[in-house]
């Protein structure tokens, strides 16, 4: 009688998995092949040597920021953070954190307007504490929220930069995004120059664009810096316009839902948050996402359709391919406080956690976290 078995193929790349030829395509180590439980996803070596360097999660940083943050450090200057903060969690590199570390350090959190007034206390400690997980030690006082596009006053943050400085040179830096543009533009409201220099504008690394130096006195400098790439978001993976069309643009609205094992939810065709087990039956969960971003059920046999579907359906201009080829992680939750997944770039899920475990499906290189709620 035929038998017929189906062929094992690497989920990342597609290639059939051999074990024969280690300079061939598809090869995996015999030992992984022959301990993974029949139905696992397996990735080539290959891969997830790949997977493994890209699981760091963390974006790319122009050269030319690194290079300035070394002058920052050799000349003990000021460093002021900007951060979005509907999405911050993965927009941290280990490279700059190793270079500011030592120094002073204030963190501007923008897009408080994104956010009820009565979460701004926990906002700040949580910004500051994500900080500290990072190695940078600040306190909640380093942490100013601010909602720039609304024309926020930052008279506050002008004497905290001139108190804290120490006649020091100062230099803005952030991601993409995240509003340095709009922070320099109100600081420049109201200066007065009272050096002998100009305002001047420095372009880096010959893209085209262009960044600040402001005289602070006569011997130091402002500086805004190359920003932080998006390169591991979300907004990452769609050029600039549909970016701006995804990210939120009024205070986010909490949309609830609740999931039993063995369902998910898809974030349009953006990510896909597999709820496997738990302690107990179901699990609620709070959205906070882009109202543009439709939320949609699915179980675990019915992904790829809705995929599909969701993927067909979207006005976004994206560079992704097919769920097959995303990225996936496993979360096991062991904390039993409030807790936050999220995706870089689109959005949070708050639960309490209870032993859950989750799989979350992402478009390759796009980063997610794990951590104590945020609101
Ligand atoms: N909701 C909200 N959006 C903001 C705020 N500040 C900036 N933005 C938006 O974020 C985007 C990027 O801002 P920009 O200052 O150019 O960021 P940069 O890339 O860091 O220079 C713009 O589309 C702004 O409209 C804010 O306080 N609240
Ligand atoms: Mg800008």
């Amino acid at each position: 009688m035929s038998k017929i078995r189906p062929v094992k193929k690497c989920y990342r790349c597609g290639n059939i998995l051999q074990v024969d030829s280690p300079t061939e395509k598809g090869y995996i180590t015999k030992e992984i092949l022959e301990a993974s439980p029949s139905g696992a996803l397996l990735l080539c070596d290959e891969c997830h040597e790949e997977q493994s360097k890209e699981n760091k999660g963390e974006p790319n940083v122009p050269e030319d920021l690194l290079r300035m943050l070394k002058g920052a450090k050799a000349s003990d200057a000021l460093i002021v953070y900007v951060i979005d903060l509907f999405s911050f969690e993965c927009a941290f590199s280990s490279k700059i954190n190793e270079l500011i570390q030592k120094l002073n350090l204030i963190v501007i959190a923008n897009k408080s307007d994104l956010f009820p007034k009565s979460s701004y206390p926990s906002l700040r400690s949580f910004v500051s504490h994500r900080f500290r997980t990072k190695g940078l030690m600040i306190k909640d006082d380093d942490v100013f929220l601010t909602s720039l596009s609304s024309l926020g006053d930052v008279s506050e943050i002008k004497r905290e930069i001139e108190e804290r400085r120490n006649g020091h040179d100062v230099y803005i830096i952030g991601a993409r995004t995240s509003g340095q543009t709009f922070f320099l533009n109100a600081f420049l409201r109201g200066y007065s120059n009272v050096s002998t220099r100009y305002v001047t504008t420095k372009e880096y690394e010959g893209k085209g664009e262009r960044y600040m130096q402001i005289p602070l006195d006569m011997s130091s400098t402002l500086f805004q810096t190359p920003p932080i790439s998006l390169s591991n978001s979300i907004l990452g993976i769609m050029d600039l316009e549909s970016a701006l069309t995804i990210m939120p643009k009024d205070i986010i609205k909490t949309r609830k839902t609740s999931l039993k094992p063995g369902e998910g939810l898809f974030f349009g065709p953006l990510a896909f948050l597999f709820y496997e087990k738990s302690n107990s039956h179901h699990v609620e969960l709070e959205i906070r996402a882009s109202m543009k971003i439709d939320i949609v059920k699915a179980n675990d046999l019915g992904k790829e359709k809705t995929f599909t579907k969701l993927r067909n359906a979207s006005s976004l201009e994206l560079k992704i391919g097919d769920l097959e080829y995303y990225d996936a992680y496993d979360i096991e939750i062991e904390e039993s406080g409030k807790r936050d997944i999220g995706v870089a770039g689109l959005g949070f899920v708050s639960f309490k956690g209870d032993n859950q475990k989750f799989r979350i499906y992402v478009p390759r290189g796009v980063a997610i976290y794990c951590s104590r709620s945020k609101m």
